[in-house]
């Protein structure tokens, strides 16, 4: 008589993933005749174990950072009160002259080359990596000089996407972070730190068509960051200035 394996495997489901459902495989019953097959029966059951392991790895991916263009305006907080003592402050209310408001934005918009004081709210791709990528970028676009301390920013972006609740979002951010999505205050985290990268998560509802996010954030000293992304499928829109139609700008999956 030569040597025999009988293996009984069951699984069950515990989770989903954007390609399937995740399964969890394991062993309900073996029979082997030699050493031999108890290794393979190990081996089998680690590659298994692995498989489960690396998909659900896949499934639990941090969503891709909004590089934009974002639409970018700054303003400047009471000396020494930048970062999460100004989380609150409405300080594009005061440096627009009460002409904007950050729930205004958050609701209606605004639109490329809109002015805030002396200032215009202006195009930038942000990067979705550095410690300092917020104050590289307004430097770039001329909103800035040098380090930028005691300062909030404002990133503005529309995008298209499906209407699905429950929505995870993450974010980042030195020094503190608001956020809002189609007017509402759907995150904030009154703080001052550093980042690199995502540090904060919140489910958060899309809606059908062209979604509306403003994020904050607030810099008291050192660098300067920000970075947000969101667990869907959507298409970032160009806002154009008002005379002209809001054009696709780029196609963005998510996985
Ligand atoms: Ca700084
Ligand atoms: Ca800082």
């Amino acid at each position: 008589m030569g040597n025999s394996l009988t293996l009984q495997i069951s699984h069950v489901k515990i989770g989903q993933a954007a390609d399937g459902d995740i399964h969890q495989y394991y062993l309900t019953s073996s029979k082997f005749k030699d050493i031999r097959m108890k290794k393979s029966v190990f081996i089998l059951a680690l590659t298994c174990f692995l498989a489960v392991s690396l998909f659900a790895g896949l499934a639990d991916a941090a969503p891709k950072k909004i590089e934009g263009p974002w639409l970018w305006m700054i303003a400047p907080t009471e000396a020494g009160k930048g970062g999460a003592d100004s989380t609150d402050i409405d300080t594009l209310k005061k440096a627009s002259g009460g002409s904007q408001t950050q729930e205004g934005v958050a609701k209606n918009g605004v639109k490329a080359g809109a002015k805030c004081g002396n200032l215009y709210w202006t195009w930038g791709k942000l990067a979705p990596t550095g410690g300092n990528n917020v104050n590289d970028l307004v430097t770039k676009i001329g909103l800035g000089k040098g380090d930028v301390n005691d300062h909030d920013s404002w990133a503005y972006v529309e995008f298209e996407a499906k209407a699905q609740k429950g929505v995870e979002l993450q974010a980042g951010s030195d020094d503190s972070i608001k956020i809002w999505l189609n007017g509402e205050v759907v995150h904030k985290n009154a703080v001052n730190r550093g980042a690199g990268d995502f540090q904060d998560k919140a489910k958060v509802n899309v809606i059908d068509g062209v979604n509306r996010l403003l994020v904050k954030v607030g810099e008291k000293g050192g660098g300067w960051s920000m970075f947000v992304g969101i667990d869907t499928t959507y298409t970032v829109v160009a806002v154009e200035p008002a005379h002209k139609l809001a054009t696709t700008w780029a196609k963005v999956r998510n996985r």
